[in-house]
C-alpha cells in the first residue's frame, strides 16, 4: 500500500535557496519524487488550494504570499503513513514551536512564511494533487 502527498517549497523557501536542502531531506528519508515542477501559482489556484481558510483574517495575506514568487511543487510517494510522516518532518505550523531537526524548526520563524507545505490528510492530498498536477 502506497500513499502520495502534495508537498510545496513556498516562495520564501525558494528565495532562501532551500529547495535542494528540502528535496534532499525528503529523498534521503526514502520517499520517491513522482512529480516536480516550478511555477508562480495563479491566484485562482491559490484561493482554491487554501479554500478551507477563505473566511480567516489571514486569508488575503496568505494568498498574496503564496503567489508572490515561484514555488516548487512535488508529488511525493511513500508507504501508507507517508502523508503524516512528511508533516512530521516539516514541524508545527508555527515555526517558533517547531522542534529542532524539523524543516520549519531549522529554517523558519514566522507562521505566515513557514517555507514548506504538505497535505494534512488523504483527502487534502488527493484534492491538492488533482489541483496542481492535473496531468497525473
Ligand atoms: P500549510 O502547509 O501552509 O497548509 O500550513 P499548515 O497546514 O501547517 O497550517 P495551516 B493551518 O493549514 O495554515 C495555512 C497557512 O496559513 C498560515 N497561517 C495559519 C497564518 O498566517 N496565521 C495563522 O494564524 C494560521 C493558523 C500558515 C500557513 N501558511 N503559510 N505560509
Ligand atoms: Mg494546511
Amino acid at each position: 500500500m502506497s500513499e502520495r502527498s502534495f508537498v510545496m517549497v513556498k516562495p520564501d523557501g525558494v528565495a532562501a535557496g532551500l529547495t535542494g536542502e528540502i528535496i534532499g531531506r525528503i529523498e534521503r528519508r526514502g520517499f520517491t519524487i513522482v512529480g516536480l515542477k516550478t511555477a508562480v501559482m495563479a491566484r485562482s489556484a491559490a484561493e482554491e488550494h487554501y479554500g478551507e481558510h477563505r473566511e480567516k483574517p489571514f486569508f488575503g495575506e496568505l494568498v498574496e504570499f503564496i503567489t508572490s514568487g515561484p514555488v516548487v511543487m512535488l508529488a511525493v510517494e511513500g508507504p501508507k503513513g507517508a502523508i503524516a510522516a512528511l508533516r512530521a518532518m516539516m514541524g508545527t505550523t508555527n515555526p517558533l514551536d517547531a522542534a529542532p531537526g524539523t524543516i520549519r524548526g531549522d529554517y523558519a520563524l514566522e507562521v505566515g512564511q513557514n517555507i514548506i507545505h504538505g497535505s494534512d490528510g488523504e483527502e487534502s492530498a488527493a484534492r491538492e494533487l488533482g489541483l496542481h498536477f492535473p496531468e497525473h
